[in-house]
């Protein structure tokens, strides 16, 4: 190699070094209000994901549930950060307006499913998009949130040993920093099989116990129990939020699943239930139903059978969860002065 084209060599490499670093290309947009709240750490900020929204549930539910869980999350002294892709551009702290685009985007089904494989696709294509859960915990920990509410988890379907059909959620957890507060994988999936997923992804599960009741199951989303033992349990919030400190220090890069049952008042039967999402199951395998498809068509066929009583619950402990995880941020911040 001549010198001339050693010395363009290095010019190119540096330039693109320098792109690389260069800070003011992070096209991620944080509102004012997130951005203040964790520079000045005055108050703790929760994140909440925007599938629900697109995808999970009906309209005008989901948008109300949207706005009314921000409000949950005021009223705790917490800072809401709604996450979603917008035109392709990753926000975190959806203002209201752009929460009521996104649902009425959804409506027209004009907007994807954004999970992790998805991201860089919207983006290029300048795509309006909701988070999954993966998704979310991706653009959390981009902004430095460190926990994050929601309904219920994905995780390995019925037959996923058949299907391979398990949750890019479930390999989130093992690969990004993120503690996720919510009822447990959804009812619609194996919960033994996600356990164990997650427990082979080195994701800690721990089940909120305040009544330290024994032999503490995992929540199955709509029912407060699944027949799964919760590998860990938890009767006070600080010690969630200690969890998570003690991982961040040591560095672990993964994530935490913590689990709050859904209250009493709202819970289904799991005899109730069981049989309605065998039947959805079926429906889905007789209409070929399958990929990112999945999960949204069970949640739907869900609602219609159990006339709203599903989205009723789903909306209910949602709120639930934001209070629990508001609490766990705020514990968290007080730990980390
Ligand atoms: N929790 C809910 N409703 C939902 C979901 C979670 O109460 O719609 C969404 C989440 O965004 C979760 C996604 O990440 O479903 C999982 O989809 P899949 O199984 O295709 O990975
Ligand atoms: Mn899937």
């Amino acid at each position: 190699m001549n010198k001339n084209n050693a010395l363009k060599r290095l010019f190119i490499a540096g330039r693109k070094f320098s792109t690389f670093c260069d800070r003011s290309r992070n096209p991620l947009i944080i509102s004012e209000e997130v951005k203040q709240a964790l520079n000045d750490k005055s108050a703790p900020v929760v994140s909440l994901e925007s599938t629900i929204i697109t995808h999970g549930l009906p309209f005008p539910q989901n948008l109300e549930m949207a706005l009314s869980v921000e409000k949950t999350i005021r009223e705790e002294g917490g800072i809401p950060a709604t996450c979603a892709f917008l035109g392709g551009i990753p926000h975190v702290g959806l203002l209201t307006d752009q929460i009521e685009q996104l649902a009425n985007e959804a409506k027209k089904s004009k907007v994807n499913k954004v999970s992790r494989r998805d991201i860089g696709v919207s983006m290029a294509r300048k795509e309006s998009g909701g988070t999954t859960i993966a998704s979310t915990m991706i653009l959390s920990s981009m902004a430095g949130i460190d926990v994050f509410a929601t309904g219920g988890l994905g995780g390995v379907h019925k037959d996923g040993h058949l299907t391979f059909d398990v949750s890019a959620d479930l390999t989130e957890l093992g690969r990004t920093p993120v503690s996720v507060v919510c009822s447990g994988p959804k009812a619609i999936l194996d919960i033994k099989l996600t356990l164990e997923y997650l427990e082979t992804q080195g994701v800690l599960v721990s089940t909120y116990n305040d009544d330290l009741r024994p032999n503490v199951e995992v929540p199955g989303f709509y029912c407060r129990n699944s027949g799964v033992l919760s590998p860990y349990s938890f009767n006070k919030f600080s010690e969630a939020a200690s969890i998570i400190l003690q991982s961040k220090q040591m560095d672990l890069k993964s994530g935490n699943l913590f689990c709050i049952p859904p209250p009493l008042e709202v819970a289904l039967p799991s005899e109730f239930i069981t049989g309605i999402i065998d039947d959805a199951n079926q429906r889905a395998k007789e209409a070929n139903v399958s990929g990112k498809e999945l999960t949204p068509f069970m949640l739907k066929s869900i609602a219609e059978k159990t006339n709203g009583e599903s989205v009723k619950c789903n909306i209910k402990f949602v709120h639930e969860n934001a209070i629990a995880a508001t609490k766990i941020a705020h514990s968290l911040l007080h730990q980390e002065h």
